[in-house]
């Protein structure tokens, strides 16, 4: 630790080798690598209170990963992944934060964080090859780079419905839950919002509060999540060969550490793949019913019906109202982000739990008293919002970033967002991302890992070689950015709304967002391009 203590970052650095955006999984990492590791003077930045990212924020009942925490956790450093030890499968969210705080302690990482503080601008200076970056708290930091680790799913998508300020009970949204918690005993809530926020919460909130009315605009397909304590023999697989499982993650399609499947489902009997649908909805995971029973759910509508339909039969075996159960099944295709769950179909057989379709009964306006509906007015005390996130580009453009010739990101992601490898914009030099537009859609830590080691890498070239600036070309930023339009559209994802595409949030375009061949192409790709010397990058001579 000796080592960690007179490597550079102090939080009174004005001129900096790089600023950090973000201090959840992506910001920490990146933080501990290019300080710890490179050397670098390096300021990290956050406007919450802690580290923790998504964990920090996202303190509502039942907030926990819905991915097996075995590969939701770093692989950098074995002694951590030795020395933590994870109570659950699916670890609560304040597990996560206890996590992600050892973290933060064991690489004393805190000194370089200055926390509560914004980034309100990055404007890049084309005459010294730097940053000027402004702060809420009016601090100005110059760095020669910006890596941003500001979150996939975490700029709050809080739909505008008209009378929101005028309800008189209390209003909290899932991703901004209050620190202390909140006492909901016997109160009347209602939640609006049914994804991965919206069935957590309501299933968790269910038996404390008098009354729950769920506000359901779309029906979802949830598959159990089947909590319980890490498999041992799993951990112990592992740990007999830890570096080979990682890799595997890294080489696999979504990164969640299981095998997937390449069997496509219609090339077996109908009896079959129920058995194959039925053994896992038994050990549970979203992800994992939706890549590791079949190849091909995502992409033939044919495997697609069939896994949907698997789990629409289970709801109607599991909610005992038949017209409560309808009105939870989906009838579209199973291609938004899979979930699984904790009870979550279950928790409407219960007497203080009622469903409102707002496909039947659409929301009028929020009163002082509740929710009017075109049916009838909903009196509550708490109303919730698990509306989720202005995802993946959300926090880039509440910053006013501006890159080469003064352009502005906002006005550049206009008609939506363009970047190469999830990582690079063109036109904004020694700017990167941690999980920008266009990078893989899969589990996000082992992913963040690849990227931050990527652009370490990419700026120990710079360093080493005293060159000034790395910047994508426009032409390979427009190779890429067709390549994973052409790649989402041989899958089904598009053709259902929601925040993958951009769909959530009224307004935004809808757009590919993701590189969807999968991690173990995209490690490839990230590695080709350092094979050929940066390919599709423009290095630049330093400025005097
Ligand atoms: P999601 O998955 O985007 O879900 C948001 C939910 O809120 C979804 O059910 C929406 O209905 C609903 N919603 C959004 N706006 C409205 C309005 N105006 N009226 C009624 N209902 C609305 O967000 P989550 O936070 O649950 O999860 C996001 C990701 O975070 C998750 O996938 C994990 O990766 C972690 P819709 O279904 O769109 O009709």
């Amino acid at each position: 630790m000796d080592q960690l203590a007179n490597s550079n970052g102090s939080a009174n650095d004005t001129e900096v080798d790089v600023v950090v955006i973000g201090s959840g999984f992506a910001g920490l990492y990146a933080l501990h690598k290019l300080r710890n590791g490179l050397g670098l003077k390096v300021r990290s930045f956050d406007d919450a209170s802690g580290v923790g990212g998504t964990w920090y924020w996202n303190r509502y009942p039942g907030a926990r990963s819905d991915t097996e925490v075995t590969a939701y956790c770093y692989s950098f450093d074995r002694e951590l992944f030795d020395e933590w030890k994870w109570t659950e499968r699916y670890p609560r969210q304040h597990e996560i934060l206890g996590y992600l705080n050892h973290v933060a302690d064991r690489f004393d990482l805190r000194r370089s964080i200055t926390f509560g503080t914004t980034i309100e601008s990055a404007w890049f200076d084309e005459t010294t090859n730097r940053w000027d970056i402004k702060t809420s708290k009016g601090e100005r930091i110059s760095a020669q780079f910006v890596v941003a680790g500001v979150g996939l799913l975490s700029s709050t998508n809080y739909p505008d419905i008209k009378g929101r300020d005028i309800f008189a009970g209390d209003v909290y949204h899932t991703a901004r839950w209050p620190q202390e918690g909140l006492d909901l005993t016997g109160k009347r809530v209602g939640v609006i919002g049914t994804g991965s926020s919206g069935t957590q919460v309501i299933a968790e909130i269910a038996p404390q509060v008098g009354q729950l009315v769920v506000f359901q605009r779309r029906p979802q397909y949830s598959v159990p999540a089947q909590h319980g304590p890490i498999p041992q023999q799993v951990l112990a697989e592992i740990k007999a060969d830890y570096d080979g499982y990682w890799e595997s993650v890294r080489r696999s399609i979504t990164a969640f550490g299981f095998a997937e499947s390449d069997v496509p489902a219609m090339s077996v009997s109908e009896e079959e793949r129920e058995a194959v649908f039925e053994k896992a909805w038994n050990i549970g995971g979203g992800f994992r019913y939706m890549f590791a029973t079949f190849g091909d759910i995502g992409v033939d509508p044919a495997a697609n019906e069939a896994a949907a339909s698997f789990i629409r039969n289970k709801i109607k075996e599991i909610v005992k109202d038949p017209k409560t159960a309808e009105a939870l099944t989906p009838h579209d295709l199973y291609a938004r982000r899979p979930l699984c769950d904790d009870g979550y179909f279950a928790t409407f057989n219960c007497d203080n739990v009622s469903l409102v379709d707002l496909q039947v009964e659409p929301i009028q306006e929020i009163t002082p008293k509740g929710i009017l509906t075109s049916a009838r007015e909903y009196e509550l005390d708490v109303l919730v919002f698990a509306t989720g996130f202005d995802a993946v580009t959300g926090n880039y453009v509440k910053i006013d970033i501006r890159g080469r010739n003064g352009q502005k990101l906002r006005d550049e992601w206009s008609e939506g967002p363009r970047a190469h490898l999830g990582l690079a914009i063109s036109g904004f030099p020694n700017l990167f991302m941690i999980f920008g537009p266009m990078g893989p859609f899969t589990n996000q830590p082992p992913a963040h890992e690849v990227q931050v080691d990527w652009i370490a890498d990419a700026i120990e070239h710079v360093r080493r070689n005293s060159l000034g600036s790395i910047e994508v070309n426009r032409a390979a930023e427009d190779d890429w950015v067709s390549e994973c339009n052409q790649i989402a559209h041989s899958t089904l994802f598009p053709k259902v709304d929601s925040w993958i595409n951009g769909a959530n949030v009224p307004g935004k375009p809808v757009s590919v967002m993701f590189y969807m061949a999968g991690m173990g192409a995209y490690v490839d790709r990230l590695e080709q391009v350092v094979a050929n010397d940066y390919e599709g990058f423009a290095v630049g001579a330093p400025t005097v």
